[in-house]
């Protein structure tokens, strides 16, 4: 049977080019700072985002979280996105682990917040208040369609920042995907933040990793929280080699992929019961809804997995499927055929 499995980016594997590199890394302690493929990839990262230094770490969660323990000490706020990554689906660590507070503003569908009420939820200086830090966007918005932020929506962002003396870290779990979209390199749409996160392992391929990028005292923190984490790996060069070839082989191919998720949203919209905006996709994630009186969305994705098609039920009607390295235009016809027929429609649905 065949199979399309669009669950997440994460799930892509290591390239041949990967796997020989990593056969082939030289390796040290990084611990001691002393491997130096892990040196090599962080000195990458660091010139691809314009940033001073860089940070190897496990998981774009521990990048986040790292990050967050190098700006803020505890009792300390940080103003993000009801829908973002950090503060839905990482388990609040930075509260569990750094006593770090989080303030919500909503998200709008594009994944924007709206700075008018992001500057409203700045805290005076005040004995009752906790003191407001930091401003941590997402780009791509993982929750949000899957969009990126442009340059002149964090141009503004960077006014209100500066105005409040804030620091801005950007969750870029997916920023290449961004740079790609938007025809804009990645250091531009940080250029204006403290700190940047971007994951190795998320449609570029690599088994495991992601990067934290800033300035040089910021990285020493960072390396500092990372350590405490328990994410001091000793010759991640073996991971770092593949990571190497996720910035400088995988990104430009990344257009692919959102070439197919545009398709892929394209054929849902003429499907009877799925609701989806085409418009709306400009990357690799496409979100729709099942209407869940006719189709519970956990029943559409059981009916799909079998038959080889995997998707996400993120809620009673809300199914996300991600594009990603090697899926081709013939698996997205493959999927709009299959959700076709277990919507109870027959005929396949020309691309
Ligand atoms: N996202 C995963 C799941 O955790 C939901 C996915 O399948 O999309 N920031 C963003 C924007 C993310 O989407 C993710 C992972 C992370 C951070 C965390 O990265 P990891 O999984 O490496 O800890």
């Amino acid at each position: 049977m065949k199979s399309v499995d669009l669950r997440s980016d994460t799930i892509t594997l290591p390239t041949k080019n990967m796997r020989k590199a990593m056969y082939e890394a030289e390796l040290g302690d990084d611990v001691f700072g002393e491997d130096p493929t892990v040196n090599r990839l962080e000195k990458i990262a660091a010139e691809v985002m314009g940033k001073e230094a860089a940070l190897f770490v496990a998981s774009g969660t521990m990048g986040n979280i790292a990050s967050q323990l190098a700006h803020c000490g505890r009792g300390d706020e940080i103003i993000l996105g009801d829908q973002a990554h950090v503060f839905f689906y990482e388990q609040g660590g930075t509260a569990a682990v750094g006593g770090i507070h989080s303030r919500t503003v909503p998200n709008l569908p594009d994944g924007k917040i709206d700075l008018a009420l992001a500057e409203a939820a700045v805290r005076s200086e005040d004995i009752h208040f906790p003191r407001t830090r930091l401003l941590l966007l997402e780009n791509t918005h993982n929750r949000c369609n899957g969009n990126p932020l442009d340059l002149a929506y964090m141009d503004s962002v960077a006014e209100l920042v500066r105005r409040h003396d804030l620091r801005l870290h950007i969750d870029g779990a997916r920023i290449f995907n961004a740079a790609v979209a938007l025809g804009t390199p990645a250091k531009d749409l940080v250029a204006h933040a403290d700190s940047v996160t971007f994951c190795l392992s998320k449609g570029l391929c690599a088994p495991a990793g992601s990067v934290v990028c800033g300035d040089r005292e910021f990285i020493l923190r960072a390396r500092r929280a990372r350590k405490v984490l328990g994410g001091g790996m000793r010759q991640a060069g073996i991971l770092a080699a593949a990571g190497i070839l996720a910035i400088t082989e995988m990104v430009e191919r990344l257009a692919e992929d959102h070439a197919n998720a545009t398709n892929l949203a394209a054929g849902m919209a003429a499907i009877k019961g799925i609701s989806v905006n085409p418009d709306m996709v400009h990357t690799n994630i496409v979100f729709f809804s099942v209407d869940e009186n006719r189709m519970p969305a956990a029943d559409l994705v059981e009916k799909l997995s079998k038959e080889g098609v995997r998707m996400l039920a993120l809620g009673p009607s809300m199914i996300r499927a991600v594009t990603h390295h090697p899926i081709t235009a013939a698996d997205i016809e493959y999927t709009l055929s299959t959700l076709s027929r277990c919507m109870g429609q027959q005929k396949a649905v020309a691309v």
